[in-house]
């Protein structure tokens, strides 16, 4: 069962991913997504980069109608998203499997001088294309920088997604990944 903390966390999570707003899941809105960050990240359409973001998003609703769209509309509800993972939180290999992959995918996006490590520019970057406010990214970025030296490292990133997905602890920096969830 998922805790209230986690419902409404993956409650906000899923308003963010819900780019044109309508409650549902759909292929057009990771689309959006792609232009989103394409746009943000300045890649042309055709260009390597511009074909890894949208396989990266397009693998992920791929990933999601598979193991989410119980009613087969090829939309995914709340209640869809929200049932995938209670069973995903309950099986802890396949949850670091999905985490490894998503977190992997938006350290490499979001490190634009391939460094190793996301500045608070690049950092904010993903996650204003993945649908936050500049305030909520700005927020969130504060939140994940946990020792505060304006980096944000994949150890310190890994282990915030892995809070925000599983965490029951209302103090866990990882809660902020998406902004804030607190009014779900
Ligand atoms: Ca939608
Ligand atoms: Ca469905
Ligand atoms: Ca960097
Ligand atoms: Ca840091």
């Amino acid at each position: 069962m998922l805790s209230d903390l986690q419902r409404k966390k993956l409650s906000r999570y899923f308003r963010v991913l819900d780019t044109d707003g309508d409650g549902e899941l759909e292929r057009s809105d990771y689309e959006q997504r792609v232009e989103a960050f394409a746009k943000e990240f300045g890649c042309a359409p055709g260009s390597p980069r511009h074909a890894s973001i949208q396989r990266a998003w397009m693998d992920q609703w791929k990933g999601l109608v598979a193991a989410a769209d119980d009613d087969h509309d090829r939309k995914v509800s709340l209640a869809e998203f929200l049932a995938m993972h209670d069973e995903a939180i309950q099986d802890k290999e396949r949850l670091y499997g999905v985490l490894l992959a998503v977190s992997r995918w938006i350290m490499e996006a979001a490190d634009v001088d391939g460094n190793g490590v996301m500045s608070r520019i690049e950092l904010q970057k993903a996650l204003r294309a993945t649908g936050l406010s500049e305030a909520e990214a700005s927020e969130s970025f504060r939140r994940l920088d946990r020792d505060g030296n304006e980096k944000v490292t994949k150890a310190e990133f890994l282990s915030c997604a892995a809070a925000f997905y599983a965490s029951d602890d209302p103090a866990a920096a990882g809660n902020w990944l998406f902004g804030a969830f607190e009014d779900a």
